[in-house]
């Protein structure tokens, strides 16, 4: 009897070898468990041939595609941390995160290596490829490995994968997520959310963040459900898709594109019975045409990066607009004074703080950064602020953290305005997130500049372009001859916020300002 491993004896065990189908593809062909798990047994060998053992670090900037899933799973059966990355980062965001966490191996989008391959040798990383296709130098390396691999072994608390998350101040931080912080949270959502082998889950999101690598794929794989597995949500994709679909997570944009298209009817959407929302918070008014247009009552949860799904609406019971719902099971939450940590009653905003198996082991290499965050009674302070009514349904009322959630994916204002001062002619700045229809909010760049300086912000947007990725960019910029501050002399970003907050009102679809 092989030696444990809870996510694969869990997640990927069961399906070995069986001729069920696993993934949907775009063009219409299937994939089966077998076939996946054959891959991911030769992409297994092929990491360790490159000399990779349990605990070494494995970075993969690629595309979607079902070999950069199998990915995933051959890092969980030879115990190797799995390090995803957001496709949009910049080989000079990469250089951080590799300097950082040390990986042998970087997994990279062939038209990427050119720039990537100076960075990961600067780190002593080999460098292979992975195309959106499934070819490349990974695939090739693979290719012909035996189709068997003996799992290694790995305890509760071994890390499975790192995901970084960037800090309010300072860098980014990698959140060592263990076995068992990965497994208890899938358990308790597949329970939650009523997942069984009939799912048919319409999967849009990326694969290289929690919602889409975590909360949706190991969902589907701990309940044996198929999963329609597109590259990337396009509108036109997802309403072919959604008649055979029983399920779909999606980011609020999602949602709210939905909406926009004529073709979103009550029929469409006949054969679903569920649709979450998460990553950023969901409008009650786009909750409510959601539900006139549809009859679906979107289900809205609330996570992070660091502790997985802390909340969730129900999914027998009222679903509330406006709130995140009641926190899972196993997971406790309180809401503390943000000053002095002292948890207050019901019904008082303040700091969200959440405990259980769901909570990650602590910041990669970053025992003070851990220690600031993480209490050592195991009460993670989330950066959220919120409330808890009587009824302990949980709203989410504001951040106490200076961040942007723009389409579900996070802007820290402070690496934005870090570029965009050491820019010529720019005193200082300060990048704020607006409301924007289609993206939720957007950031939006106040610049101050040096006495008599005229600043060309085609040359700020431009000089931005090599170091921060497209998402982070400021899609408008403001000028003004300074930044109001309090009286200690900080800048007041809500004054800013509501000054600039009419600025994208009108843009419609997804288009950039
Ligand atoms: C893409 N762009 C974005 C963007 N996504 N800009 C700002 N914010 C975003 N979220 C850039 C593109 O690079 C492109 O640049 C331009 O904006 C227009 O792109 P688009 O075609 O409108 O974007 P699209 O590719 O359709 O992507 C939008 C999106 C996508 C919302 C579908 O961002 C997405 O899938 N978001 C999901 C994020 C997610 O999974 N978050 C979960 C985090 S986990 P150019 O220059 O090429 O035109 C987490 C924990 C939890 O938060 O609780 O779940
Ligand atoms: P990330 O660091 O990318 O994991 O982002 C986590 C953050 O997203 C949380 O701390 C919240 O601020 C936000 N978030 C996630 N889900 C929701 C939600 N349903 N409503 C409001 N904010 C959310």
């Amino acid at each position: 009897m092989a030696m444990a491993n809870p996510l694969y004896d869990a997640l990927l065990a069961p399906h070995e070898g069986s001729g069920r189908v696993f993934l949907h593809l775009p063009g219409g062909g299937t994939l089966s468990h077998a076939a996946f798990g054959r891959m991911a047994a030769r992409f297994a060998h092929a990491i360790r041939a490159a000399g990779l053992g349990p605990g070494d670090r494995l970075a993969v900037q690629v595309d979607k595609s079902p070999e950069a899933l199998a990915v995933y799973a051959a890092c969980l059966r030879a115990g190797v941390v799995l390090l995803p990355l957001n496709t949009g980062y910049t080989a000079a965001e990469l250089a951080y995160f590799l300097a950082d966490a040390e990986p042998k191996l970087v997994l990279c989008d062939p038209a990427a290596e050119a720039a990537l391959r100076p960075v990961a040798s600067a780190q002593g990383a080999a460098l292979m490829t992975l195309d959106a296709d499934g070819t490349g130098s990974f695939a090739d390396a693979a290719q012909g490995l035996p189709e068997r691999f003996d799992t290694a072994p790995r305890k509760d608390g071994d890390l499975a994968a790192l995901l970084y998350t960037s800090g309010t101040t300072g860098r980014s931080k990698g959140a060592m997520l263990t076995q068992a912080n990965l497994l208890s949270n899938a358990r308790v959502l597949v329970e939650a959310w009523a997942f069984t082998p009939r799912d048919l889950l319409l999967h849009a999101l990326p694969i290289f963040h929690t919602h889409g690598l975590f909360v949706a794929s190991n969902t589907a794989l701990l309940a044996g459900a198929e999963m329609i597995f597109l590259p990337r949500f396009d509108v036109d994709a997802v309403v072919k898709a959604l008649p055979r679909a029983t399920a779909m997570m999606g980011v609020p944009t999602f949602y709210t594109r939905l909406l926009d298209d004529a073709r979103l009817t009550p029929e469409l959407a006949a054969g679903m019975r569920l649709f979450v929302s998460g990553s950023a918070p969901l409008l009650a008014e786009t909750h409510r045409r959601f539900e006139a247009r549809t009859g679906h009552i979107i289900l809205e949860r609330y996570g992070m990066t660091e502790t997985n799904m802390n909340t969730s609406n129900p999914y027998a019971g009222a679903r509330r607009p406006g709130t995140v719902g009641l926190p899972l099971p196993g997971v406790e939450l309180k809401v503390t004074d943000p000053e002095t940590g002292a948890e207050l009653p019901r019904g008082e905003i303040g700091m969200i703080e959440v405990r259980g198996p769901n909570v990650f082991a602590g910041y990669w290499r970053m025992p003070d950064k851990t220690r600031e965050e993480l209490r050592e009674d195991g009460f993670f302070i989330t950066g959220d602020l919120g409330v808890q009514g009587a009824d302990g349904y949980v709203q989410i009322v504001g951040r106490g953290k200076d961040l942007i959630i723009s389409g579900g994916f996070n802007i820290y204002p402070k690496e934005v305005e870090e570029a965009l001062d050491t820019l010529p002619g720019i005193r200082e700045s300060a990048v704020i997130g607006v409301p924007h229809p289609d993206l939720g909010e957007a950031a939006l760049a106040v610049l101050v500049p040096e006495p008599g300086a005229e600043p060309d912000l085609a040359a700020a947007a431009g000089a931005l372009e090599d170091n921060l990725a497209r998402f982070k960019r400021p899609r408008h910029y403001e000028i003004l001859p300074e930044l109001p501050r309090n009286t200690m002399g900080k800048v007041q970003k809500a004054a800013l916020r509501e000054r600039f907050a009419g600025t994208f009102a009108g843009d419609g679809g997804s288009g950039a300002a």
